[in-house]
C-alpha cells in the first residue's frame, strides 16, 4: 500500500487537544513539514501565543518559548536579536495577533525583524470561548455578537495580511487557506517560502493562514471548511501579497 502520510520529524507524538475539524492541526503539521524539508529543527526556535495554541510547545519537536497575549513578536524580536543564527517564528491567533497584539506586530514588521509569523484567522477568540474578535465578519454571531456583528457598534474587521503588506519592513506578507487538499498544498509552499525568507535574512515574513472553529462558530467540521471558504476567502482573498522580488 502507498503511504501517503508520515508524521513529521518537528512535531512530537502528542496527540493535539485541538477539537474535532479544528485546522489548527493542519497548519502545525504543514510548518512541521517545512521544518523538516529545510532541515533547521536543530536551529529552530518558536514562540507559542495565548489562544488555542497555547500548548503548540508539547507538539513542535523544536525549542518553543511561550509569550504572553499578543507578546510573541516581542519575545520573538529579542530570541532572534541575541541568536541570529537561528530560525525563529511565532505562531499567533487573531485575538492574539490582531487585537492585544497589534502593537507588537506592527512595529516587529515595521523595523523589519527578520522573523517568520504563522498568523492563524479563525474570525474568533477560539480558546476563550467565541466572543468577537478583530477578524469577526460583519453580521457573524459570536457570544459577544448575538445578533451579528454590526458595524456601527464594532467596527469593521480588520485585513491584517493588507494592513502589513503597506510596511517597508514586511517584505513577504501573503494569505493562505486550508479549507481543502488544493490549498492546503498551497499554504505549505507559502510557508515554506516564508521560512527561507528569513533563512536567506531577507526580512520580516508572515502568512495568514484562514482557519476554522467549529466549535465557537456552531458548525460541523465540513460545514466550517465550508463556511469559510463562502464567507471569509470573499472578505480575505487569498494571494501573495507582497515578496522580496518586489521590494528590491
Ligand atoms: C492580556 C490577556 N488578555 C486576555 C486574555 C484571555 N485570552 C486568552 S486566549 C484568548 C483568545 C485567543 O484567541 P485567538 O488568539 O484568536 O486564538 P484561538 O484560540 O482562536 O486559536 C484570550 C482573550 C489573556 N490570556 N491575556
Ligand atoms: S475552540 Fe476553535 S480554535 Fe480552539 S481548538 Fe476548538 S475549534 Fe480550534
Amino acid at each position: 500500500m502507498k503511504k501517503v502520510y508520515t508524521r513529521p520529524k518537528a512535531l512530537t507524538d502528542k496527540p493535539f487537544h485541538y477539537c474535532p475539524g479544528c485546522t489548527h492541526g493542519i497548519i502545525h503539521r504543514l510548518v512541521a513539514e517545512v521544518i523538516d524539508e529545510l532541515n533547521i529543527a536543530d536551529n529552530t526556535v518558536g514562540v507559542c501565543p495565548v489562544g488555542c495554541a497555547v500548548f503548540a510547545y508539547n507538539y513542535f519537536n523544536v525549542d518553543m518559548f511561550q509569550a504572553s497575549h499578543g507578546r510573541a513578536p516581542a519575545v520573538a524580536t529579542g530570541i532572534k536579536r541575541s541568536l541570529p543564527d537561528r530560525v525563529v517564528f511565532t505562531y499567533q491567533g487573531d485575538g492574539d495577533l490582531a487585537s492585544i497584539g497589534t502593537a507588537e506586530i506592527i512595529h516587529a514588521a515595521a523595523r523589519g525583524e527578520k522573523l517568520t509569523t504563522i498568523f492563524v484567522n479563525n474570525a474568533v477568540y477560539g480558546m476563550t470561548g467565541g466572543q468577537m474578535a478583530p477578524t469577526t465578519l460583519l453580521g457573524q454571531i459570536t457570544t459577544t455578537t448575538p445578533k451579528g456583528r454590526d458595524k456601527e457598534q464594532a467596527g469593521f474587521p480588520v485585513k491584517m495580511a493588507e494592513m502589513l503588506t503597506t510596511l517597508e519592513g514586511a517584505v513577504y506578507v501573503a494569505r493562505v487557506s486550508v479549507h481543502d487538499p488544493i490549498h492546503v498544498n498551497k499554504a505549505k509552499r507559502v510557508i515554506k517560502e516564508a521560512f527561507e525568507v528569513q533563512l536567506r535574512g531577507e526580512g520580516f515574513a508572515l502568512v495568514e493562514v484562514l482557519s476554522t472553529c467549529p466549535t465557537n462558530w456552531g458548525l460541523s467540521p465540513k460545514e466550517a471548511l465550508k463556511w469559510l471558504q463562502e464567507n471569509m476567502i470573499p472578505y480575505y482573498p487569498l494571494g501573495i501579497y507582497k515578496s522580496p522580488a518586489e521590494v528590491k
